[in-house]
């Protein structure tokens, strides 16, 4: 662990402040970590305290020319006092994992680069929270959208942990029902919580020790907000207050909000996601499904899609009950979409490369320079 680097009033490293991030702090800025973005400002925490700070030009150009560059909730940014006392944010630090929505990949160095439409959602985030109901209404945990959220856990750089929420109304073959769960998500942690009652609560405040953050994701009603509070130990963020039944599909939370736990570590609320299908999940797929890769290694052709080819491994485990049905169709459905995304974000690049061709030949007429 670092050493606390102490700026003013505030420990700033129990923010998650540390010396690596002390090192990327452009010169004459002060670190603050963002706990909420609204347009074109954001509520940061410094270390003499909450400021709402307002983008300047610097960081506006960079966020039109790519919206990878705005401001999002968790990110390290730099602020910059003005001559008449007033702070404003002049740009975010390199960050450690981020959730990304839309058209963005990975660099060979591991660092992220967007093609002009990504948007990010959260960063540094250490701990993924995936919460998903026991039971919610009529609907029992939905294993396939438990597989979805871990994928893209994984794809944003951070661990993983499942909870399933609200096990008190499961009470009978809750054991079965967390063995389904971990089947879905081979070497991830699956606990139950029952947040109201505190059950669990511990435990997910145990992944938060040494200052570090956590993001809370699931379905619309699942007790996230519930779960945060009771992390927090007070009524920081609003719950449905109609339970179950009529209160479906509404969203109580509607912004992402960082919040500082009073006994060690930070957690991000969010609204209940809907459409995971926007990000680019395929090397989270490959993570999830590590049972399907490896059986895949068995078949008998290198690039079987396991859907009747002779001799597939995948395909025979199925038949022998081995694989769940389930989960092979999950995987599918997963690969399709990961397939989509990526075709979508290399359609992206060739209309970017294709615009930016025209404005050379353009500029080269303009001077002349084109008399072939
Ligand atoms: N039985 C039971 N109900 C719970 C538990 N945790 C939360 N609830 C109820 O579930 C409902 C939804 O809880 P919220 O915490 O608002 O859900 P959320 O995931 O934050 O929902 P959004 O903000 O809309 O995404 C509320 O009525 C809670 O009282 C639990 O452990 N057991
Ligand atoms: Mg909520
Ligand atoms: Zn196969």
């Amino acid at each position: 662990m670092s050493s606390p680097v102490s700026t003013g009033s505030f420990d700033l490293s129990l923010l998650g402040w540390d010396e690596s991030l002390a090192a990327g702090l452009p010169e004459h800025t002060t670190p603050a970590r963002v706990a909420r973005v609204d347009r074109g400002a954001a509520e940061v925490i410094a270390a003499d305290g909450p400021h709402h700070v307002q983008y300047n030009a610097r960081v506006r150009r960079a966020a039109a020319e790519d919206p990878v560059a705005l401001p999002c909730v968790g990110d390290w940014a730099a602020l910059r006092l003005l001559p008449e006392g007033r702070l404003e944010l002049d740009g975010v630090l390199p960050r450690r994992t981020a959730f990304v929505r839309g058209g963005v990949s990975r660099d060979s160095r591991g660092g992220l680069s967007g093609d002009g439409q990504g948007q990010v959602l959260a960063a540094n985030v250490d701990v993924v929270f995936v919460a998903e109901p026991s039971m919610h209404s009529t609907d029992f945990a939905d294993l396939g959208r438990i597989e979805r959220l871990v994928a893209l856990a994984w794809e944003s750089g951070g661990t993983p942990v499942v909870l399933v929420t609200k096990a008190d109304l499961f009470d009978q073959g809750l054991s079965e029902l967390l063995a389904d769960v971990a089947a879905a998500v081979p070497g991830v942690d699956v606990h139950a919580v029952a947040a109201e009652r505190g059950d669990g609560v511990a435990v997910a405040r145990g992944y938060l020790s040494g200052a570090r953050t956590a993001v809370v994701l699931g379905p619309s009603g699942a007790g996230k907000s519930t779960l945060v509070n009771a992390m927090a130990g007070g009524e920081l963020m609003e719950t449905q207050q109609v339970r179950a039944g009529d209160g479906r599909g509404r969203h109580t939370t509607v912004h992402r909000e960082l919040i500082v736990l009073p006994g060690g570590g930070l957690i991000i609320d969010t609204p209940g996601i809907r459409r995971v299908g926007l990000y680019d999940i395929s090397d989270g797929v490959d993570l999830v499904f590590s049972d399907i890769e490896a059986l895949a290694e068995q078949c008998r052709f290198a690039d079987c899609g396991h859907g009747g080819e002779p001799g597939c491994a995948v395909m025979a485990a199925v038949e022998t009950g081995d694989l769940p049905e389930r989960r092979l169709a999950s995987w599918y459905k997963l690969q399709r979409e990961a397939a989509w995304m990526a075709s979508r974000a290399d359609a992206r690049l060739r209309q970017e490369q294709t615009r930016k061709w025209k404005i050379i030949h353009k500029e080269m007429r303009r001077t002349g320079r084109n008399r072939t």
